[in-house]
């Protein structure tokens, strides 16, 4: 029953969240993005913060880097330079492994010098020969110079310019500057002349040494890179931007949980919706009207984002509430308020919609509820459908009024109401043939009955199968005869449903049962909730 329709509306609203809704965080539009109110600000912070960072960093490179280097060269150091430069042109075959890799380069450098005061000096003629050797080899010795010149930028190179950032200059150790730092000029002996110079063997290794240098000056001076900007900045800057953004932030966080749909979002899951409820014989006019309730539910203010499928819920049932109209009157209450016995309910309906097997539910139901009743054979028209309803009354042990097929409708209900009166029976429930507006003279028939048996209730027994016919059928005997309230038949055979909301918006009465099988206990009450839950 109804899973038609429950299935649908199921899979309509399942969807409606992806196809209403846009993806959950949104960009903020151009003229939300104000300088009082978010990025230039937060941008700031940032590099305030970086600055700092930068800072502390600058301050470990100076921690770091030895004194020495900083200080100005003094004349005698400039003439250690001149000495080491020398050296750095020998000839580097026999260069040997550097002597201690621990030492740090101005060391090393001192050192070497220091060793070769020790040396004992050659004569001069022996020097010259040897410087002869020197500028032979000179060019081969420019060769490795450049070399470790070449390497020297690859090295330097290897820090990039972000580790420093923009305020930090790159460390280039090829300025000539940086070499005549080196030395630390108290450990070196005041004069140096060139017989003290050492033969070309022990040159070369001064020349090792040297090679060593552009590792150590990298070593001192090149900053540690911050691996990670500090957990403590990265919390502060966002303690930072809450704080003072409290304003903005808020309007970002409304902007991704709520949003305003348009036309344009709703259209698509309005239009499956509708389509749902045609398919579900959900008479046009009916459906068109839920969809406008939807719609106006769904654009009328700010949607909160995730809720759209529960907006869409509350309005179809806001809507369906509305459409079922006035809830179903406690027919058991009527038949009691009733001063005067009995309480008659006349049945009509097209053909073979159930209004017989309809009359034995509603003996049985009444009976059940301590109420006497009695039935009457109004359909004369139709073979056997006074021997059917015979059969219904045998079953019910409830008494039956009835004439001859072919007798006047009207007369045979009219005595029935004679025989409650006269035998105190609470209620009378009149049958009729089944017909159509086609069928004038039926429609003119059902009419005198109406007038006068003067029924207490009259209703329409359409069935559910028939979907919308059954809302137009109602909609014809409404205007004929006028209806109280509906009952709609063979809904356990009709997963679609739709009929219900059809026919009482058609007649602008209430549904007050719903017929669900061919056993007598087979009724249901029907209620709005009742529907609601079942469909939704
Ligand atoms: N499954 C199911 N069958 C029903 C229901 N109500 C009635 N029927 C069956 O529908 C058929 C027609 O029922 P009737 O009560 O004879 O219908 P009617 O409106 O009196 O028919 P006419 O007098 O010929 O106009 C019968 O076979 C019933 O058993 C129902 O709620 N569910
Ligand atoms: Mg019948």
């Amino acid at each position: 029953m109804f899973d038609n329709l429950k299935k649908k509306l199921k899979g309509i609203l399942g969807k409606a969240k992806e196809t209403v809704e846009e993806p959950k965080i949104e960009p903020l539009p151009v003229e939300e993005q104000k300088p009082s109110e978010s990025l230039p600000e937060i941008s700031d912070s940032q590099e305030q913060i970086e600055k700092e960072l930068l800072a502390e960093v600058e301050e470990e490179l100076k921690k770091e880097a030895p004194p020495s280097i900083i200080e100005p060269p003094t004349k005698a150091e400039e003439e250690i330079q001149e000495k080491v430069e020398e050296a750095l042109q020998q000839p580097v075959e026999e260069k040997k492994p550097p002597v201690a890799e621990e030492k740090s380069f101005a060391d090393k450098i001192k050192g070497a010098i220091l060793d070769r005061f020790e040396e004992k000096i050659e004569p001069e003629e022996e020097l010259e020969e040897e410087f002869e050797k020197i500028a032979e080899q000179e060019k081969e010795a420019e060769e490795v110079k450049e070399k470790i010149v070449g390497k020297f930028e690859e090295v330097v190179e290897e820090p990039k310019a972000e580790d420093f950032k923009e305020e930090v200059p790159p460390f280039n150790p090829l300025q000539e500057e940086k070499f005549e730092e080196a030395p630390k000029l108290e450990e070196v002996p005041p004069k140096i002349d060139i017989e003290d110079e050492e033969p070309i063997e022990e040159k070369a290794e001064t020349v090792s040494i040297e090679i060593e240098k552009p590792a150590v000056i990298e070593e001192v001076r090149k900053p540690k890179k911050p691996e990670h900007r500090p957990k403590e900045a990265v919390v502060h800057l966002e303690e930072e931007i809450a704080e003072k953004k409290e304003g903005g932030i808020l309007k970002l966080f409304s902007k991704i949980t709520h949003k305003e749909l348009a036309e344009k979002d709703v259209a698509p899951v309005l239009w499956e919706l509708e389509i749902a409820l045609l398919e579900n014989d959900v008479a046009k006019e009916v459906a068109e009207k839920i969809i406008f309730e939807v719609k106006e539910a769904l654009l009328s203010k700010k949607v909160k984002r995730g809720t759209v499928e529960e907006i869409i819920k509350a309005a179809l049932k806001k809507s369906v509430t509305e459409l079922l109209g006035k809830e179903s009157p406690d027919l058991l209450k009527l038949v009691e308020k009733k001063k005067e016995k009995p309480f008659v309910i006349l049945f009509f309906g097209f053909n073979g919609t159930g209004k017989t097997m309809t009359i034995g539910k509603f003996a049985k139901m009444l009976r059940d509820n301590g109420y006497t009743v009695v039935m009457a054979a109004g359909d004369t028209f139709r073979a056997a459908a006074i021997e059917q309803l015979e059969v219904h009354a045998t079953n019910l042990k409830v008494p039956i009024i009835k004439q001859k097929k072919g007798a006047d409708s009207a007369a045979v209900i009219f005595d029935s109401i004679k025989y409650a009166k006269a035998h105190n029976i609470d209620v009378v429930l009149a049958d009729t043939a089944g017909r159509s507006h086609t069928n004038t003279n039926l429609m003119d028939e059902l009419r005198k009955i109406v007038r006068v048996a003067k029924p207490d209730f009259k209703v329409f027994v359409g069935d559910s199968l028939t979907g919308n016919d059954a809302a137009e059928q109602a909609k014809l005997f409404s205007d004929a005869v006028g209806i109280d309230g509906s009952v709609l038949t063979k809904v356990d055979t009709d997963p679609k449903g739709g009929a219900c909301l059809s026919v009482a918006y058609m007649t602008k009465q209430p549904i007050l049962y719903l017929g669900n099988g061919q056993k007598y206990e087979d009724l249901i009450d029907f209620s709005s909730k009742w529907f609601l839950d079942k469909v939704f």
